[in-house]
């Protein structure tokens, strides 16, 4: 089975969907950046190892990253999942890991990149927002992207409605990726995935739709 460290800095959910998801995968261990990340509490009640590495204690990203890359490799992994994990990550250690990195960011990417996504496609007025799993490379937020799903924007959103609607979708997308990347069927070629798997549906989401 491929070996998964988890990468998280706080709440864990996404961690919690990849655990209780049952993959056919074995999660050596759980990293944080964070001692009081919440979900180090969930690894450990799931009898995953948990580990802190704290950047505070460190002087620079690259000492901090340095660090962090010597734990994971203690683990052997296969696969590193960022998961709510919220550290920039040094060229050096994105090279290290190149086609086993892979992270969920909150927003339909290339659109809105970086932090505060919901706010962002608020005031952006987009009608469609939602997540993407993508490879990790040196440019935040602009790896070879995996998958996506999309939610509606609603006119009553707030950055918290909005939130809670992509996260649910995340929580599903996220496991599958990994599900993918465990049964081999994802190719980087070039900077795009390539997929081998069967898809069926062209299903498509309006926004706004009026019943
Ligand atoms: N690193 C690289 N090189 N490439 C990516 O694509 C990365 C990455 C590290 C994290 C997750 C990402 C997201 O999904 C991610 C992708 C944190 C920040 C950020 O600005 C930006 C993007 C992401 C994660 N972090 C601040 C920093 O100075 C700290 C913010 C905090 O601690 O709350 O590192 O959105
Ligand atoms: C998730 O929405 C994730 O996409 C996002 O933070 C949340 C973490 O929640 N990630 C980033 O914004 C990365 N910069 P979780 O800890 O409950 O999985």
């Amino acid at each position: 089975m491929k070996r998964v460290v988890i990468l998280i800095s706080g709440r864990g959910s996404n961690m919690q969907a990849i655990l209780e998801a049952k993959l056919p995968v074995e999660i050596t261990a759980v990293i944080s950046n964070r001692p009081e990340a919440k979900g180090l509490e969930i690894a450990a009640q799931h009898g995953i190892q948990t580990v802190v590495v704290d950047h505070r204690k460190h002087p620079s990203r690259g000492q901090f990253d340095a660090a962090l890359a010597e734990k994971i490799d203690s683990f052997q992994p296969d696969l590193v999942v960022l998961a709510g994990f919220m550290r920039i990550l040094t060229e050096d250690f994105v090279n290290r890991y190149q086609g086993r990195l892979i992270n969920i960011h909150p927003a339909l990417l290339p659109a809105f990149p970086g932090l505060d996504t919901h706010e962002k496609a608020l005031q952006e007025g987009v009608r469609i927002h939602g997540c993407t799993v993508h490879f990790v490379t040196p440019t935040v937020d602009h790896g070879p992207i995996i998958s996506q799903a999309a939610v509606p924007v609603l006119p009553s959103d707030t950055p918290d409605t909005l939130a809670a609607r992509v996260l649910e979708q995340e929580h599903l997308i996220y496991p599958e990726a990994i599900r993918w990347f465990a049964e081999g069927r994802l190719h980087l070629e070039q900077n795009r995935v390539e997929m081998n798997i069967l898809q069926a549906s062209t299903y498509s989401l309006r926004s706004p739709w009026s019943a």
